[in-house]
């Protein structure tokens, strides 16, 4: 190899670096939690937590590996960045095999610290959720596997549907197998110039690989950023280690100096909502009946001409005997 092709390899691999990584991108402490968590005494600095949560040496346990627990952590600092990147290490696991639940959720959200039925956190919320499902509700065929990952956005007006997993308000999702491994995994959520990008690592390969991009998503500046987790008639350990908010630096994006404090969570693309399984079958059901409805009436057509054929016949002979 030549020293120019030597060049070009090296400018390559800086350029494809330059592109995953921005030096110049600020890792923001204030919304970050890295080990050491605590600080003096029990508490976190710019962290709240509730429910079930402990802290340990290690990691953040939002829930245990028992039936119905709920728990939450969420960061006390509004965020007033307007292009960031939330990276997240975490670990769910658990002893079951083939059963094992709920999951858990992160929050870019108005309001904090409330619990409530959507993974440990209060419904018709104001904000962006990218959920990490792990329990299939919805027992009819599906078109997805789980442990699945979807984004939603909601204004306050939407109501997360848990009985089809949510499938009819998300964005965007795809499948993900990050429980029960044995490497570290993460995710990393990425908001930049109006682009949720998710990302994940779980095969220990230190790359991000993109499970899902939606354009023309609008956040308000001054949310809160939070995680929370809940388990039902199934459970997992919903673990947390390390949670890491860059700033992206953009100083190109004309976007930057607009006031977002005050507009409401808002997303132009919705996937196109799947069909009903119950509703397909029933429409099958219909149309059998319906075919089996046209099949009687036309033997009953069919039955009714011959009959009038046969009087015809019979009135024909009848009125020629009259006649001769
Ligand atoms: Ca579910």
């Amino acid at each position: 190899m030549g020293p120019i092709s030597w060049f070009l390899l090296l400018a390559g691999i800086q350029g494809s670096l330059a592109s995953d990584w921005n030096t110049k991108d600020f890792m923001k402490r204030e919304h970050s939690l890295i080990r050491p968590y605590q600080g003096t005494g029990m508490t976190i600095p710019n962290w709240d937590f509730m429910g079930s949560t402990i802290v340990t040496n290690n990691y953040i346990r939002l829930t245990p590996d028992l039936q119905s627990k709920q728990g939450a952590l969420w960061n006390s600092v509004p965020c007033y960045i307007r292009n960031w990147e939330l990276q997240i290490q975490f670990k769910v696991h658990g002893k079951g095999k083939d059963l094992f639940g709920d999951g858990f959720a992160i929050w870019y959200a108005k309001e904090r610290m409330n619990s409530g039925q959507v993974f440990g956190n209060q419904d018709y919320f104001k904000g962006l959720a990218v959920i990490l499902d792990t329990y299939s509700n919805h027992n009819g065929q599906h078109n997805h596997q789980h442990p699945y990952i979807s984004a939603m956005v909601n204004n306050g007006s939407l109501h997360y549907d848990h009985d089809r997993d949510g499938t009819h308000t998300q964005l965007a999702g795809c499948e993900a197998k990050f429980r029960n491994v044995e490497h570290d995994t993460h995710i990393a959520i990425r908001y930049e110039r109006d682009m949720l990008t998710v990302s994940t690592d779980f095969v220990n390969k230190a790359s991000w690989k993109e499970c899902f991009k939606v354009l023309d998503v609008k956040l308000p500046t001054g949310y809160y950023i939070g995680i929370s987790a809940t388990t039902g008639d199934l459970s997992d350990n919903h673990d947390i280690l390390s949670i890491r908010l860059f700033e992206l630096d953009l100083p190109d994006d004309p976007k930057d100096h607009e006031d977002r404090s005050q507009i409401l969570p808002s997303a132009a693309h919705f996937e196109a909502p799947r069909e009903h399984v119950q509703d397909s079958k029933q429409s099958s059901m219909s149309g059998i009946k319906l075919f089996l409805l046209m099949l009687v009436g036309a033997l009953i057509l069919i039955a009714c001409v011959v009959i009038a054929i046969m009087f015809y016949q019979k009135h024909k002979e009848n009125s020629r005997k009259r006649f001769y």
